[in-house]
């Protein structure tokens, strides 16, 4: 299932609107959640809590999804509400000028979670199209991958590192404070996100402790690199 589908259907599951024609999915790839109400919804993985138990341990998933996400997810609905926004994707409330720190804060956590889920599937591989364009950027795979660790690694405090395209559509790599991504105006490395790791403490602490680096070393084991390729613009 491509992304669109699968956040449509979270969409439309959780507002019991199986039957209604009127949700408006983007019409754009990478718009993944747009809906005349606006109410933004949990997405449902597409994998059980304990499919990666090498990589991250089952309490830290359910955690992370129904609690992290999920309020994130609630929160984001009720400061579009308290700001009368409606019928625009999470991408287009996301890249707007002077966002406020509500939505900054609560539409990234949405935003950064359902790309994350979405990118994570056991063995994972790319394709020799997308191999050839990491070689192109990074100059090898093997530096590819160093400096996408290091970006995560040396994050300081909570954030990400992400695997993005810049405004040239060139891939790039960057880390962000928070729950800031590409996306946000603010952001310096301005772009389209398509492989986000998340290295809050809450994605990792149960099973790694402090360990940041051993977490990141196993998650680029789990990465849906079809996932990642198809979210390119
Ligand atoms: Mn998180």
């Amino acid at each position: 299932m491509n992304r669109k589908k699968f956040l449509k259907q979270s969409a439309i599951v959780s507002l019991g609107l199986a039957a209604m024609p009127s949700i408006a999915i983007g019409k754009e790839k990478n718009n993944q959640n747009s809906l005349t109400n606006n109410a933004f919804s949990l997405p449902k993985l597409a994998y059980g809590y304990n499919a990666f138990p090498h990589v991250i341990d089952a309490k830290t998933m359910e955690i992370h999804h129904s609690k992290h996400h999920n309020g994130y997810t609630k929160k984001l609905n009720a400061a579009c509400a308290k700001e009368n926004i409606s019928n625009k994707s999470i991408e287009e409330i996301l890249s707007a000028q002077n966002i406020s720190k509500n939505i900054k804060n609560n539409g990234g956590g949405y935003y950064n979670h359902c790309l994350y889920w979405d990118i994570l599937t056991p063995g994972g591989k790319m394709s020799a199209a997308f191999e050839r364009k990491i070689l192109t950027a990074f100059g090898s795979k093997e530096r590819f991958f160093n400096e996408l660790t290091n970006a995560a690694k040396t994050q300081f405090g909570s954030g990400w590192a992400w695997l993005y395209q810049d405004n040239n559509k060139n891939l790039k790599i960057c880390s962000t404070a928070n729950q800031d991504n590409p996306l946000m105006q603010h952001v310096k490395t301005n772009g389209n996100p398509i492989l986000g790791i998340d290295v809050w403490e809450h994605a990792y602490y149960l099973k790694y402790q402090n360990k940041r680096g051993e977490y990141i070393r196993n998650i680029l084991n789990i990465i849906n690199w079809e996932k990642v390729e198809s979210k390119m613009i």
